[in-house]
């Protein structure tokens, strides 16, 4: 029997960010779609992690929350042979560990702001808050291409779970604040991500769910056509 279990749900931008690592660690876990709209899965996650956040993955009965820390989790007792997220050099490590950070805190934050706006009733939207959000994207996207300069990932010289936080932060904030012509090497860099492999195969179990993305009419055709649903 598989000790892994992975809550999650195939829409979610923070389960990709595990889903894009397992495919890079060369992990296999069994997988439960959580629907946290559903009121009986809702109570009954709530007590396996009472904070209701997803994914969560389980490792033989223990809990094992939060993005980062599953990651950090599946690198120390699981990663397959050779396989590597996070650098073994300290110095390295913390710099993969910032950039995932930053992806996490002014990337998915703000994009989240606008997913959340959406899925208000109109009377009740927060203009000022999408606005905010808007900003603070701007803000990350000129730092990140600033970043990028001269670099494939983004941090040190091979993908890490910097890239893994990078990818689906970057997927969903795009679908509501375009990369400008400026961002020229954020740009590329987005490009190398979807055309990973790991991050390819997520995008593909993402899909069929694409048409619940609140956002979605932001989402290009390569990735989602409206008329197909
Ligand atoms: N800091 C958390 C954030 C996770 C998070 O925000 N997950 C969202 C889905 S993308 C969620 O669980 N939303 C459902 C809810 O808040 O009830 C992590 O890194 O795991």
């Amino acid at each position: 029997m598989n000790p892994l279990t992975l809550h999650y749900h195939p829409l979610s931008s923070y389960c990709h960010k595990v889903l894009i690592a397992l495919d890079e660690l060369a992990i296999t876990t069994e997988r439960r779609i959580y629907n946290p709209g559903d009121p009986t899965e809702r109570s009954a996650y709530l007590k396996l992690w009472p904070l209701g956040k997803m994914p969560l993955l389980i490792d033989q009965e223990k809990p094992v929350p939060e993005t980062s820390t599953i990651m950090e989790h599946l690198q120390l007792h699981h990663a397959g042979p050779g396989r590597r997220l996070i650098p073994q050099d300290a110095e390295q490590a913390l710099e993969v560990r910032l950039w995932d950070r930053l992806m996490d805190l002014y990337v998915m934050t703000p994009m989240q702001a606008f997913t959340a706006d959406l899925l208000r009733p109109e009377a009740e939207r927060d203009a000022p808050s999408v606005v905010r959000a808007r900003e603070a994207l701007q803000t990350a996207y000129a730092l990140i291409d600033g970043h990028l300069g001269g670099r494939t990932w983004m941090a040190g010289t091979s993908f890490s779970m910097a890239d893994c936080a990078a990818a689906p932060a970057l997927f969903y904030a795009r679908a509501y604040v375009s990369f400008g012509p400026e961002h020229g090497h954020l740009r590329a860099y987005f490009e190398r991500l979807v055309a990973r492999p790991s991050v390819a195969h997520t995008i593909d179990g993402a899909r069929p769910f694409f048409k619940y993305f609140p956002g979605r009419a932001g989402l290009e055709r390569r990735f989602y056509v409206p008329e197909s649903d």
